[in-house]
């Protein structure tokens, strides 16, 4: 029996982050897919938000992506997905803070606001002008490389893959779009979906649009 369970859901971004984690780092683990909108009732013992992803390793439980996926580097630091430079780790949390705290809410504010044309393009704006200080503020202050933090893939590659996977049923469903040039945005979109971790979690963006118009219906 694999040392690491992870209760994941397929259509999950959160827990996609953490599958490709333990992908990226080799590890094996045992799956128990839990569909959200209908959890067993032993699922409460096992998550103490009710939520997908969470860890169990060694009798312990681990919830929360980004948690989880610090806790995996500390303890399995084998295959790195963290620099080694102190400022270049600070640098990689301030991404990811970044991905968490402005990027996904202007995505989701997308979703909020589509009956509202006023505050839709200006929602759009924002998220245009948010591409374009990733593109800028990151990508272009790095000394080569293809990935967030350069050279390596990191944390942060993986924190940012699953909703960049979605993002063209943010398109389909809202009209969103990339700035013509976030080109090294572009290139490391196309260096992720190279990897083993993405090609084994991924799903096609049908799926996506399906998955969104079905929260739409239901939360209204
Ligand atoms: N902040 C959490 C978010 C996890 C999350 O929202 N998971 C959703 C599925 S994508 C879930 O389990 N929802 C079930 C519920 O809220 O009842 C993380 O990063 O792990």
């Amino acid at each position: 029996m694999s040392e690491i369970t992870i209760y994941s859901f397929d259509k999950c971004p959160f827990a996609q982050r953490t599958r490709m984690v333990l992908i990226e780092k080799d590890l094996p683990f045992e799956l128990v897919e839990i569909d959200v909108y209908n959890k067993p009732d032993w699922f409460p013992a096992v998550s103490p938000y009710g939520k997908v992803p969470v860890l169990k390793h060694e009798g312990n439980t681990i919830y929360e992506s980004a948690i989880i996926n610090e806790y995996l580097e500390e303890v399995f630091p084998q295959i790195q997905l963290m620099p080694e430079n102190h400022f270049e780790r600070a640098r990689a949390r301030i991404w990811i803070d970044y991905c968490s705290n402005r990027y996904l809410p202007a995505c989701s504010q997308l979703m909020r606001d589509r009956n509202d044309p006023e505050e839709q393009e200006k929602n759009l704006e924002n998220l245009g002008e948010i591409f374009l200080f990733m593109e800028h503020e990151c990508f272009e202050k790095n000394n080569g490389g293809v990935f967030w933090m350069g050279e390596n893939i990191t944390l942060v590659d993986l924190h940012y893959a699953p909703f960049f996977e979605r993002f063209g049923a943010y398109e389909n469903l809202f009209g969103a779009q990339w700035p013509e040039e976030c080109k090294n945005i572009r290139s490391w979109w196309s260096a992720m979906q190279e990897r083993k971790s993405y090609q084994n979690t991924f799903l096609p963006v049908e799926s996506h649009i399906e998955t969104y118009t079905g929260m739409m219906q239901r939360f209204g």
